[in-house]
């Protein structure tokens, strides 16, 4: 396979100033005419080399004569050109009904739709398919009227009209030079949810998001969401949107979450439709953090884009760390923080201390679609965030602002960024530029000590090796701390913001009247681990006194860490300060429910496997249940009252009123693992009762965990009530596949053979698979049986779409953290999936160098 390096970047042979498109639209063969203004790009005599993926040339000309000299190389279409500009047209014919990849041009229920990053626009036409070559784009498209009345693509809508036969057509032109990653074109039976935006200087943008009829009840929430990122944007970044028309499309079938193109939005349904009866909250809050998302997009992202696809991370680091901050904006920041810390730790962190782990500025691939990771994304937006810690929110925005000043309209690098942040902000980030090139998750230890009125914080910072970086140089870490008394509870100082550039730092502080405790790494200043010296007594003393209201959940949950890997070693545990803790936070009237829910769960059964030199699934698994049984007897009262508190509520979609969902169901849980002899009827009466799907799902989630014979009458009840409706039945498919049951690998199994499974939709396949894999007690049974059941259907699924097919992979790849049993089995499976013939390369890539 092919390796591309970021180090051989060279600029472009030729540019393509303008390219118009003309397609012919039908699913079983679509004709794309290119015309495309060349122009040679310094003094050289290469050839023109536009790239292709499949394709096959009918006819190429040169400035408007038929070409015979050109030549294709692999893919690519090769054409000897002796001037310094000229006209090149291609035709090329395509079937979209037969793309099962889904990249380029293809078929989602009757939709024509198209997904071109990194790579799918070399999918549709012969182009030098690469982020630095910008072009404005004129799109005509003829279709059948019936069966594609609406006809959608980038920029704003030029002329229309109707052709014999029963066609129709559409021209449309972008004036933005753009990348062809960022081309979109739909085609489709298709309505609108309208609305306007009126921009900062006055100018009103036509706002459509575009569903099949049944669907559009189900679009209120993400134009509302589109309007809110407007408005933020505008305020928060001082970015207007640019054309008189913004669009967004769901389809049903979409490898990944969204897609930003200029002025079109293409988006997984999942990430559109949303009502009380089929929508969770979660699904509510991620609706709105991707519509922003890809709205925040235009700027960090389409008017400036990345000069290759080394810097993807410019992008999308940056467009996280925007659309992080928008969600904190709507609600509670802290729980936020939370949601997204613990998302990093549950995806980031595993990946940066595996067989896949890469810096935020890869240095090579072979398969570009591999490095779209959590690395990329929130591993990057972890750097953005701490770059405007250190500046300061003044001096970040100064330093956006000169950014997107000074970039606007080119394809930038992630070191233009760093740049302006230097520059805007009067700072030096020479040292802090290793969070780009250096993998791997620091570890801080931190050690306070006492000698009477003064206090000693010692701390020392270690890199890990990672594949490719056996030794590693010294990080900046922006450490937030701050001191507290052990008696009063009262601050010993203000918090703060310790740089740790060396190995190793110390500071002292004086004349403190009491004994200090210790908190570090304050709203997870640092994406780091933080070991220190605390005991149990400081940790709960910090979970019931901090002011960072992130410094107390962290507290708790090292509290309940270190108490379940003490008892996974010890075969028992002490669990009464977790109690205890536990107990504080659920009482204290000053908290809201949000806060609350998030802080009162136990670490995942995979976090607390990550602080394991051997993972042992099964132990993990009993002492986690140990631990969940016990607070649930001891706190029995509480959490009754925490139950029936929010029981009367009637739906509503708000801060307040997701908490009081989220602590309701958290409570459930716990009042479940007690073992009291009502927790399956309560389960069983919020499933039958519950005016919302939050409430729903999260009361089946309780039964599928159980014991209860109700659980397969709510399975039953949910299957029949949502069968055709696909996004549900992703839910019913996943919450099996989640479950804590032992039986869990039994069912999986069945499910895969469910007239309701396939693997041609990447959301289904997603919820069972992927679900399934993440589930350690499940999935590392250790027969084994689970790994093959992984292996067998991501090698069936590579034939149909690599691209999704290589994103489920990475847990197998972990058999390094498992015991010789265990990684022998999973290894074979890896070697199982290389073998295979005709593997695609995305999957070659990830299986072997999970092997290494
Ligand atoms: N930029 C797209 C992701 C494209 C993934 C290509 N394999 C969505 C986003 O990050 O907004
Ligand atoms: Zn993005």
């Amino acid at each position: 396979p092919v390796v591309t390096r970021r180090e051989d970047y060279r600029e472009p042979d030729w540019r393509v100033p303008e390219i118009a498109l003309d397609f012919d639209l039908d699913p079983a063969a679509t004709r794309v005419h290119a015309t495309l203004q060349v122009e040679r790009n310094g003094s050289h005599d290469a050839p023109l080399r536009l790239a292709g993926d499949g394709l096959l040339a009918l006819v190429v000309r040169v400035d408007g004569v038929v070409a015979e000299d050109w030549t294709m190389d692999g893919d690519d279409l090769v054409v000897p050109l002796s001037g310094a500009a000229h006209t090149i047209e291609t035709e090329v014919e395509i079937a979209p009904e037969r793309n099962t990849q889904l990249m380029g041009l293809y078929a989602s229920g009757g939709i024509l739709c198209t997904q071109c990053e990194a790579e799918g626009f070399r999918r549709i036409t012969f182009f030098p398919d690469r982020p630095d070559v910008l072009s404005k784009y004129k799109v005509k498209m003829t279709a059948d009227k019936a069966r594609f009345p609406v006809l959608l693509a980038n920029g704003d809508p030029i002329a229309q009209g109707d052709l014999d036969g029963g066609k129709h057509w559409a021209e449309w032109h972008d004036p933005f030079p753009k990348p062809s990653y960022l081309f979109a074109i739909v085609a489709g039976d298709l309505v609108a949810n309208r609305g306007s935006f009126m921009t900062m200087s006055g100018r009103e943008v036509q706002l459509g998001i575009w569903v099949r009829l049944p669907d559009l009840p189900k679009t209120d929430h993400a134009l509302h969401a589109l309007k809110l990122s407007m408005a933020w944007d505008e305020k928060v970044y001082g970015r207007e949107y640019d054309l008189d028309v913004f669009n967004i499309v769901a389809v049903d079938d979409f490898n990944f979450g969204a897609m930003e193109n200029k002025g079109l939005n293409v988006f997984n349904s999942r990430y559109i439709l949303a009502d009380p009866d089929t929508a969770t909250d979660y699904d509510y809050d991620a609706i709105a953090a991707v519509v922003a998302h890809e709205y925040f997009h235009n700027w960090s992202g389409n008017r400036i884009t990345c000069r290759d696809w080394f810097q993807l991370s410019l992008k999308e680091g940056f467009t996280v760390f925007r659309d992080q901050s928008f969600s904190a904006d709507q609600g509670s920041a802290a729980v936020k923080r939370i949601e997204d810390v613990r998302g990093l730790r549950a995806s980031q962190f595993p990946e940066d201390a595996g067989p896949l782990a890469h810096p935020v500025r890869p240095d090579e691939y072979i398969e570009i679609s591999n490095f779209y990771t959590a690395t990329i994304y929130n591993k990057g937006a972890e750097v953005i965030r701490m770059m405007a810690t250190i500046l300061g929110p003044e001096k970040f925005r100064a330093a956006t602002d000169l950014y997107f000043d000074r970039f606007d309209g080119t394809a930038a690098t992630c070191e233009d960024f760093v740049q302006s942040m230097e520059q805007g902000g009067g700072v030096d980030l020479t040292q802090f530029r290793r969070w780009y090139s250096q993998a791997g998750t620091p570890r801080v230890s931190a050690t306070l000590t006492q000698e009477g009125g003064r206090a000693r914080l010692t701390l020392r910072q270690v890199v890990p090796p990672t594949p490719g970086q056996p030794v590693k140089e010294p990080m900046v870490l922006p450490l937030k701390v701050k001191l507290f008394g052990a008696v009063t509870g009262r601050a010993l100082c203000d918090e703060q913001l310790v740089l740790l550039k060396d190995e190793s730092h110390e500071i002292l502080f004086e004349n403190l009247p009491e004994t200090p405790v210790l908190s570090i790494n304050r709203g997870f200043s640092a994406p780091v681990v933080v070991e220190t010296n605390r005991t149990a007594k400081d940790l709960a003393f910090l979970s019931a006194h901090d002011d960072d209201p992130f410094a107390r959940y962290e507290a708790m949950q090292q509290l309940m860490l270190d108490t379940l890997v003490t008892s996974v070693a010890n075969g028992t545990g002490d669990h009464q300060a977790v109690i205890d803790a536990v107990r504080n936070t659920l009482t204290d009237a000053n908290l809201d429910r949000a806060f609350i829910a998030e802080a009162v769960l136990l670490p995942s059964d995979s976090f607390i496997g990550d602080q394991m030199t051997v993972v042992e699934p099964e132990a993990i698994f009993r002492a986690r249940e140990a631990l969940r049984q016990d607070l649930g007897k001891a706190l029995a009262t509480e959490w009754r009252a925490a139950y029936e508190g929010s029981l009367a509520n009637r739906f509503e979609y708000s801060p307040a009123a997701k908490g009081a969902r989220r602590l309701k169901t958290v409570a459930l849980g716990y009042i479940a693992a007690s073992g009291a002899a009502d927790a399956d009827g309560l389960a069983f009466d919020q499933f039958r009762g519950a005016d919302n799907m939050t409430d729903r799902q999260g009361a089946m989630t309780t039964l599928v965990n159980g014991a209860s014979p109700l659980r397969e009458e709510a399975l039953e009840a949910f299957y029949t009530r949502y069968q055709g409706n696909g996004l549900v039945l992703d839910k019913w498919f996943q919450t099996q596949a989640l479950s804590s049951r032992e039986d869990t690998l039994d069912r999986v199994e069945r499910l895969a053979a469910h007239p309701d499974f396939t693997l041609s939709n990447p959301n289904r396949a997603r919820s069972l698979i992927g679900a399934f894999s993440v589930n350690q007690r499940a999935f590392h049974d250790v027969s084994g049986r689970g790994y093959r059941f992984v292996a067998d259907q991501l090698i069936a699924l590579d034939k149909l779409n690599p691209q999704t097919a290589a994103k489920l992979l990475p847990p197998l790849g972990r058999w390094k953290r498992f015991d010789e049993g265990r990684a022998a089995k999973m290894r074979a499976e890896l070697e199982r999936i290389v073998a295979t013939p005709e593997l695609s390369k995305d999957m070659f890539e990830q299986a072997s160098k999970s092997l290494d």
